[in-house]
């Protein structure tokens, strides 16, 4: 051996390259105005645009499905766009979903695109601050708390959170009332996510005091973290302060838990502290099991919080589908408390959830950085390295040629595909009977050509699917068994980490007459 193993392993080489890959410099090597970009017969047509580096950055950024409505009038399914000095590549539909989520790891890199978004929150050495193979890791650490005998145990947790949450929030006092879902929502979701996955003693320490840190941490995750991840502002500072705060208390519970006496696994805190070594034998330090932790818990929060927001106002627009979903819940469990196998009996709820996503999808954009010069198939263009590449399952989601009558919500629309999808693949994990891989952390399904994929797919897919499924599940039926309300639908928010109704946005409730 030349070198001592540590010299290639250890932490130098990866800061060289993480500094590299999201340096802004490194976003393209040719200067670009609208006209001279052009001229290149092999790169994919650019958006014409009048601010230099802004460039589409307002149309794309208030009404990214109409800008790309509009671009694709003009181009076609593959254009590109400027959006704050980076050129953003999209392919809209089904082959551009096979192009971004199946793209080799040798030509693109999802944390050299999200690293800025998602470090200066979650903390160092997780999810993107990580080479690729860590982060496959990782996953595969986390998803030992996502099992259904993990669901099995969370579900009585959740209905226990959630009934507390209408004995004692003032927004549910009395027979009638309104709320605003865009407190309730991200309030339900943070205590039911917190009881089950980091276990009792964390969720009774969430006080007032607590509920500051996470605030303040939560305003450090932001779309502006893109642009600017470590400027000297105020609430930057208060985010990493914030952060210093739950990580040290997540810690202090680690270390409690290792003086306990034999294994448990009750939650993800027991599930990362049996199960964290690397395959090359290193362990994963209290921090870094503290920080994925965060970055866990933070990405459910807002992907969650959204979904279970939108579908309270869409069903207070649709008390027969309020009815139906009662209906059906007296059907499967009478006036029983809920367990996780229930859930899996109530068709139109799981139906409920998926068209919600279908509807609006949390995140309207995924990107990766190119980092080795990418051919489209079937055209003659190449997306040069230091370019991005953009998927949208949220358009094609809200598609006419995918979903007719895609402006419409409903839930029944996905009786009639029947069971195994009547083409369109469930989102699901892959049955027996399609082609699947395996990235590391669990066997998913190859292809990704469906229009409908709300959890994406390829080595980046989301391991959350179930779980937010058991979390939004749980919420929705507990909600439905308890009140019936009405609202008016708002216009979608998608300046925002994920796309939200804009606020405030009531729903008037009053408890449901027990039969
Ligand atoms: C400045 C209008 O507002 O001109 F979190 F463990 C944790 C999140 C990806 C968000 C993309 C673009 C907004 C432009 C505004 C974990 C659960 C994850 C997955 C422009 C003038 C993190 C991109 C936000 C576009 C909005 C990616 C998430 N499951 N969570 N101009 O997350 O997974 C995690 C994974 C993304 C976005 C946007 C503008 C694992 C403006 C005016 C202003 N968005 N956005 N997750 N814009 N303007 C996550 C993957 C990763
Ligand atoms: C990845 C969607 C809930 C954890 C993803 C991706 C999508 C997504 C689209 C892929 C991103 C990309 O390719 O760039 C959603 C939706 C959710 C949800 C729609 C809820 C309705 C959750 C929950 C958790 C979670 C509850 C954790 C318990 C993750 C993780 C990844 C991921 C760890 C992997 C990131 C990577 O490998 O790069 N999710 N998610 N998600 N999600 Fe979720």
């Amino acid at each position: 051996m030349l070198m001592p193993h540590w010299h290639y392993r250890g932490s130098y080489h990866w800061d060289f390259y993480k500094r590299f890959l999201s340096s802004s410099l490194s976003h393209s090597s040719t200067p670009l105005h609208g006209s001279s970009f052009s001229l290149r017969k092999d790169r994919v047509p650019l958006v014409f645009y009048w601010i230099p580096w802004v460039g589409s950055a307002v149309t794309y950024g208030t009404q990214p499905y109409e800008f790309f409505d509009n671009c694709r009038a003009k181009y076609g399914d593959c254009f590109s766009f400027m959006l704050l000095g980076r050129v953003m590549t999209v392919y809209l539909g089904p082959k551009g979903h096979e192009f971004v989520f199946n793209a080799k790891l040798s030509d693109v890199s999802a944390e050299a695109a999200y690293s800025n978004l998602t470090t200066p929150a979650f903390g160092e050495g997780v999810i993107y601050d990580v080479p690729n193979w860590k982060l496959m890791e990782q996953k595969k650490f986390a998803k030992v708390a996502l099992t259904t005998e993990s669901f099995i145990q969370y579900v009585p947790l959740m209905v226990d959170e959630i009934m507390k949450y209408f004995k004692t929030s003032p927004d549910f006092q009395g027979k009638k009332g309104e709320v605003d879902v865009l407190k309730s929502q991200p309030e339900m979701t943070l205590y039911t996510a917190s009881r089950s996955l980091m276990g009792k003693d964390l969720r009774n320490m969430l006080n007032a005091k607590y509920a500051g840190w996470y605030s303040d941490l939560d305003k450090g995750f932001t779309p502006l973290n893109f642009a600017f991840p470590y400027l000297p502002l105020p609430g930057y500072k208060l985010r990493d302060k914030a952060h210093a705060h739950i990580t040290n208390t997540y810690m202090e519970l680690i270390n409690k838990r290792r003086k306990e006496s034999g294994t448990h696994e009750r939650d993800l805190v027991d599930a990362l502290m049996n199960n964290s070594t690397y395959k090359d034998g290193t362990k994963m330090t209290d921090q870094q099991i503290a920080n994925l932790m965060v970055g866990v818990l933070m990405g459910g929060q807002h992907t969650s919080a959204a979904t279970s927001s939108w579908f309270l106002l869409h069903l207070g627009e649709r008390p027969d589908l309020q009815e139906e979903l009662y209906k059906e819940i007296k059907d499967t469990i009478g006036d029983k408390p809920l367990q996780w196998q229930d859930l899996q009996k109530m068709t139109l709820m799981n139906n409920t959830i998926r068209e919600t996503l279908r509807m609006h999808h949390p995140l309207h954009s995924v990107f990766r950085k190119v980092i080795h010069d990418l051919p489209v198939p079937g055209t003659k263009y190449v997306v040069p390295a230091g370019h991005f590449v953009l998927a949208s399952p949220g358009w094609s989601m809200t598609h006419e040629e995918f979903f007719p009558n895609s402006q419409h919500f409903e839930p029944h629309r996905w009786d009639k595909l029947g069971g195994a999808g009547g083409g369109f693949k469930k989102e699901d994990n892959a049955d027996e009977k399609e082609e699947t891989v395996d990235y590391g952390f669990g066997k998913i399904s190859k292809g990704v050509s469906s229009p409908y994929l709300p959890f994406g797919g390829g080595r980046h897919r989301c391991i959350g699917e179930h779980f937010a499924y058991t979390q939004l599940g749980t919420l929705l039926v507990t909600f439905i068994r308890n009140f019936k309300w009405t609202s008016k639908v708002p216009e979608p928010d998608y300046t925002s980490m994920v796309v939200l109704p804009v606020g405030p946005a009531y729903i008037k409730w009053e408890k449901r007459e027990k039969d």
